[in-house]
C-alpha cells in the first residue's frame, strides 16, 4: 500500500486540472479548490485558477493566502498539498519502502501510545514545503566519511546484548512515558522486546522499552574491533577511548528532540532495521529555541513541535546494514524507529571542528549557569551532570593538543580550553555549595 493524501481527513474530492499544457492533480479540502506542482500552489478563485503568494514566514515556511478565504486565512500545509507534491515527496524521502504503511501496519499499529505521535509527525514531515532528501545533501548538520570503518566483526544486535547482560550496562527507557527507568531489569527488557513485536489489543499497563548508550565489553561489540575511519588513524583527531556504546530500540520507538553531548562529534554506524534520523543545527535560534527543552522529559510530540519552530531540517533515512554518518557538534536530533533497530556511537574531536565545538562548550557553560540561577527546574544534580560533560569535552581537547602540539592552532586552542576549564570549575565550586539548612529561632 502506498501513501496516499485520501489518508488525509481534510481531502473531501480528488480532481485534475489543465494548465499550460501540463495536467496538475489536486484535491478538494475544506477551504477550497487547491493544487500545486510541486514549486507554487495555484488556488480555484471563483473563475480561475490563480496563483497564490510565495510570502514565507520568518522561519522561510509558506505563508500562502486564499484568493477566496483572504487574507490572513493561513494555508497549513496539509490543506493544500496535491497529489504531485505528495508523490514528489515520498519519492525523496522514502525511495521505495514506505514509512506511512509502516507505521500503520503491525506492531506499530497497536502501539497506542505512539501510533497517534508518529503519524502528526510524518503529516508534518510530508507537508514541508520543500521536499525532504532522503539523506542530506549538505553537511549543515552530518558528514559522511569517505571510508567505511574497519572492523574484525560486523556489529550485530547478537554483540549488543552480549553488552547488555553486563551488570553496569543499565539503560532502560521506556519510550511511552519518556524517561529511563532503572528499575528495570535485563531479563524483562527482552521479554518486554519480545512482547512488543506481539499483535495483541494495547493496555494502559503496556510499556515500549528500549536501551540505550548500552557500553562495549570484550563479549559483546569489543569483539569486532571496529574503528572509526578516517579519524582513527588520524593525529588530528582523538577518538573517545571510553569507546562504543550501542542502542537498541524497538520499532514504534520515538526518541524526541535533543542533544547529547556539547564539543564532540557524534560518529555512527547504524546497523540493523529502519530508522528516521531528523536533524537540525545547533544554529542561534535553534539553541534560543530549545534551551528551554534541554535536558528535560519530552512532553507529548516534542518533535512535531521541533518540526514548526527549527530552521535547517534534514533527515537520514537508515536502512541498510552497515551506515555511517557523523553528527556535528550538538546537532539537535530525534529518531523514529520503523522497526526493531540497532546502532553504535563513539565521539571523536577532531581539530578541524574546534570552531564548532568551542561554541558549543560555551553554549552548555552559559546554560547550565543561566539554568541555576533561573531555578529552571534542573536539580543541582542535574546541572552538575552537565558540567562533567563539558569537562570531559574540554580535557579531551587538551588530550588532542598533547598530541599535536606543533599544529598552528595549538596554542589558541588550548588558552581557550584551559580558560574554559577555569570558570567550569569556578561552576563546579557554585553548584556543589549544599545550602544551608533552615534553622528554626
Ligand atoms: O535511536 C534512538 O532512538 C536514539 C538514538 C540517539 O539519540 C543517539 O544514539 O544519540
Ligand atoms: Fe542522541
Amino acid at each position: 500500500m502506498s501513501l496516499n493524501p485520501t489518508d488525509i481527513q481534510f481531502q473531501t474530492e480528488r480532481k485534475c486540472f489543465l494548465q499550460e499544457g501540463k495536467e496538475f492533480h489536486y484535491n478538494i479540502f475544506y477551504a477550497g479548490d487547491i493544487a500545486t506542482d510541486g514549486q507554487s500552489v495555484w488556488c480555484h478563485g471563483g473563475s480561475q485558477w490563480e496563483n497564490t503568494t510565495k510570502e514565507v514566514d520568518h522561519l522561510g515556511r509558506p505563508v500562502q493566502k486564499h484568493p477566496i478565504f483572504k487574507s490572513k486565512r493561513r494555508l497549513e500545509g496539509l490543506e493544500w498539498k496535491a497529489q504531485t507534491t505528495w508523490n514528489t515527496r515520498k519519492r525523496k524521502l522514502d525511495e521505495s519502502k514506505d514509512l506511512w504503511s509502516l507505521w500503520g501496519s503491525p506492531p506499530i499499529s497497536r502501539i497506542n501510545p505512539v501510533k497517534e505521535r508518529g503519524f502528526d509527525i510524518l503529516k508534518a514531515l510530508l507537508a514541508l514545503s520543500t521536499p525532504l532528501s532522503k539523506i542530506p545533501v549538505d553537511d549543515s548538520n552530518i558528514i559522511i566519511p569517505p571510508n567505511l570503518p574497519e572492523y574484525r566483526n560486523s556489529p550485530t544486535l547478537g554483540h549488543v546484548i552480549r553488552d547488555l547482560v553486563h551488570p553496569d550496562n543499565h539503560n532502560v527507557f521506556d519510550f511511552v512515558n519518556q524517561y529511563g527507568d532503572p528499575d528495570i531489569e535485563y531479563p524483562e527488557f527482552i521479554l518486554n522486546m519480545l512482547l512488543s513485536r506481539e499483535n495483541s489489543e494495547w493496555q494502559d499497563t503496556f510499556r515500549l522499552y528500549g536501551a540505550l548508550d548500552i557500553r562495549e565489553s570484550e563479549a559483546g561489540l569489543g569483539s569486532c574491533h571496529i574503528n572509526a575511519a578516517p579519524y582513527s588513524q588520524q593525529k588530528e583527531s582523538l577518538v573517545d577511548s571510553g569507546g562504543w556504546s550501542s542502542t537498541w530500540t524497538p520499532a514504534g520507538a520515538i526518541s524526541h528532540t535533543h542533544m547529547d553531548f556539547y564539543g564532540s562529534l557524534q560518529y555512527f554506524i547504524h546497523f540493523h532495521g529502519k530508522k528516521l534520523w531528523l536533524l537540525w543545527p545547533s544554529t542561534p535560534n535553534n539553541l534560543d529555541y530549545f534551551s528551554a527543552h534541554h535536558k528535560e522529559r519530552a512532553n507529548n510530540n516534542r518533535t512535531l513541535d521541533c518540526i514548526n519552530h527549527l530552521e535547517g531540517l534534514q533527515v537520514y533515512y537508515a536502512e541498510n546494514p552497515e551506515e555511517v554518518f557523523i553528527l556535528k557538534p550538538n546537532t539537535l536530533h530525534a529518531c523514529v524507529s520503523f522497526s526493531m533497530c540497532g546502532h553504535t556511537a563513539i565521539r571523536v574531536w577532531n581539530l578541524e571542528h574546534f570552531d564548532d565545538s568551542r561554541r558549543m562548550m560555551e553554549w552548555g557553560y552559559n546554560w547550565i549557569k543561566a539554568s541555576f540561577y533561573k531555578s529552571s527546574g534542573r536539580s543541582r544534580f542535574e546541572l552538575m551532570q552537565e558540567v562533567e560533560k563539558v569537562k570531559d569535552d574540554a580535557e579531551n581537547w587538551l588530550t588532542l593538543i598533547k598530541r599535536n602540539s606543533k599544529h598552528a592552532s595549538a596554542k589558541g586552542i588550548k588558552t581557550t580550553v584551559k580558560a574554559l576549564l577555569k570558570r567550569l570549575s569556578d561552576l563546579s565550586s557554585l553548584l556543589s555549595v549544599v545550602p544551608p539548612n533552615p534553622t528554626v529561632s
